[in-house]
């Protein structure tokens, strides 16, 4: 008998066209090209995700002494899952928007199977839309909201009707209505959890994109970003404890690796930021990393020091080219704020950039998309940027653009969740742009975007 089964949904069916599809391959092979090119060696590419928030929990939840076991839902493990969860007490899925719809559906598929299974979702979705969840799909028992470690572990260790006085969870009551109790306070020391458990992972490490987190919580109030789930202040994990998981990491991968940072602004600490830089000399570690930053937490000096200790690639949030559009969704950036990070990425250090861009945000004009294809032509010109990471706008429950839609500007036209993706048309319109043109503009980014990579390594090659 095991106490939990974790379930992660790494992937699902984005419905992109067949276009976006060869748009996307064509940018990635240059992009490889360029990279094999500028750096002498082929990135090795990672076919898998892990969710480490699963990972997390599985290990804070094993130090106590519970039974775990992860599986990640591939489509056609069914029977693997269904078998761990007839041995579990407990049966756990992650959410995100786009993939809340299968947690409910494995959910299903183990209670039938498993009378007597308590179901828990977590994750970002469940944990703005506690009560919805629950409400719409009665195959789920609790949601756990925000950070989980504490949460499932006082759950696991309470009977199943004595969660009365269990912070942070919405469930079901006897006669069947829906109770949220209290939230709970964020995890205050990082320092206190024990180390992913990627022991559990179902197949070698080195199959993953490997991602990590050293932070918690975001101070800033992107009106688009759904950061909010660990809360908004900020916590840091103590430098020893980051030095213990990335020298174990060093164990497990090849030479060249990246480990992406996921921390909502991995250099908000400088002098921690710095003290790493040191200690990934001295240890000689063979990894290469990636962060993100924002243009108030990076300087000459910090962007050398940074380079010379493997940090080979940063990614920025630029997000639209047009200051008002950047003012209405509170990035509390501006374009030559953006401008000004990206050439003192490209003077010290040169790594490879990625710009984070996001088609359709509140305040977009056909005047303003059309200025931002301008701006992205003008950012792979000046090899500004490696690339730009193109998204549709998607108004997330927990985002102010969901939560003051009306206000906005923004009608939210479905709540289908799988197309949640930022990849498919997209779920709203703007008292501007329809859904349509949002998705042309996307679209047409796209195809601008490659006609310049092609250009800049004609120019280059
Ligand atoms: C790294 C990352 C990725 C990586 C790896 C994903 C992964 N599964 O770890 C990649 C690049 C693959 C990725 C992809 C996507 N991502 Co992403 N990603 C992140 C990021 C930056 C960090 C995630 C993380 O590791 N957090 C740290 C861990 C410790 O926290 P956690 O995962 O939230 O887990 C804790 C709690 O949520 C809770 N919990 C979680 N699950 C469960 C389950 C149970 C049973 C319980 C009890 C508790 C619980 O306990 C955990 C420990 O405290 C987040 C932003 C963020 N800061 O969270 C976005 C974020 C989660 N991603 C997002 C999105 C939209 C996506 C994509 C759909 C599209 C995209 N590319 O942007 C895809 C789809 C992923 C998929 N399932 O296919 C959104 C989610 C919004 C939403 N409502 O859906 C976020 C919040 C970004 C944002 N700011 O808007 N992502
Ligand atoms: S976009 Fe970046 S800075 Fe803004 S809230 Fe999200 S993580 Fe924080």
């Amino acid at each position: 008998m095991i106490d939990l089964t974790l379930v992660d949904i790494p992937s699902f069916n984005s419905r992109f066209s067949q276009y976006y599809q060869s748009l996307f391959e064509q940018k990635q092979a240059l992009l490889r090209e360029r990279e094999a090119r500028i750096s002498g060696t082929r990135s090795h590419t990672a076919q898998f995700n892990y969710s480490y928030g699963l990972l997390c929990l599985a290990s804070a939840i094993r130090a106590s002494g519970f039974a775990v076991r992860y599986v990640a839902w591939n489509g056609h493990n069914l029977e693997e899952i269904t078998k761990s969860a007839k041995v579990s007490r407990y049966f756990g899925v992650t959410s995100y928007s786009a993939t809340i719809d299968d947690a409910a559906i494995l959910c299903k598929i183990a209670k039938q199977t498993t009378p007597g299974l308590t179901t828990i979702v977590g994750g970002p979705h469940a944990s703005h839309l506690d009560k919805q969840v629950l409400e719409q799909n009665p195959e789920i028992d609790l949601v756990v909201r925000g950070e989980g470690e504490y949460t499932l572990r006082e759950i696991l260790a309470s009977p199943s009707d004595h969660l009365a006085n269990v912070e942070g969870i919405t469930y079901r009551g006897t006669d069947g209505t829906v109770i949220r109790n209290p939230p709970r306070q964020e995890v205050s020391d990082l320092g206190d959890l024990p180390l992913p458990a990627y022991d559990l992972l179902p197949r070698d490490i080195r199959d993953y994109f490997i991602n990590i987190s050293t932070s918690r919580g975001c101070p800033y109030r992107c009106r688009f970003c759904a950061e909010g789930t660990a809360g908004r202040k900020v916590r840091f994990e103590p430098l020893s404890h980051i030095e213990r998981e990335i020298a174990f990491l060093n164990t497990q991968l090849p030479f060249g690796t990246t480990i992406y940072f996921s921390d909502s602004i991995f250099t908000m600490n400088r002098q921690r930021v710095v003290e790493l830089c040191q200690w990934i000399k001295q240890q000689r570690i063979h990894l290469t990393f990636c962060c993100a930053v924002r243009h108030e937490f990076m300087d000459a000096n910090l962007a050398n020091e940074m380079s010379g200790a493997n940090f080979i690639r940063f990614t920025v949030g630029l997000e639209d080219g047009n200051d008002s559009v950047l003012k209405l969704n509170a990035k509390l950036t501006t374009w030559a704020d953006n401008l000004n990070l990206l050439s003192l990425l490209r003077e010290n250090g040169r790594p490879f950039v990625t710009g984070y861009w996001i088609t359709g945000l509140p305040g977009s004009t056909h005047e303003s998309l059309q200025k931002n294809l301008e701006k992205i032509r003008l950012l792979i010109r000046e090899d500004l940027v490696t690339e730009i990471n193109n998204k549709v706008c998607v108004p997330y429950p927990g985002t102010s653009l969901y939560d003051d839609a009306e206000a906005l500007g923004i009608t939210i036209l479905s709540q289908n969740w799988r197309e949640y993706d930022r990849l498919s048309l997209p779920v709203h319109r703007l008292t501007t742009l329809s859904e349509y043109e949002i998705y042309s503009y996307f679209m047409l980014t796209e195809a601008v975007l490659l006609e310049e990579m092609r250009k800049r390594e004609g120019e280059t090659a």
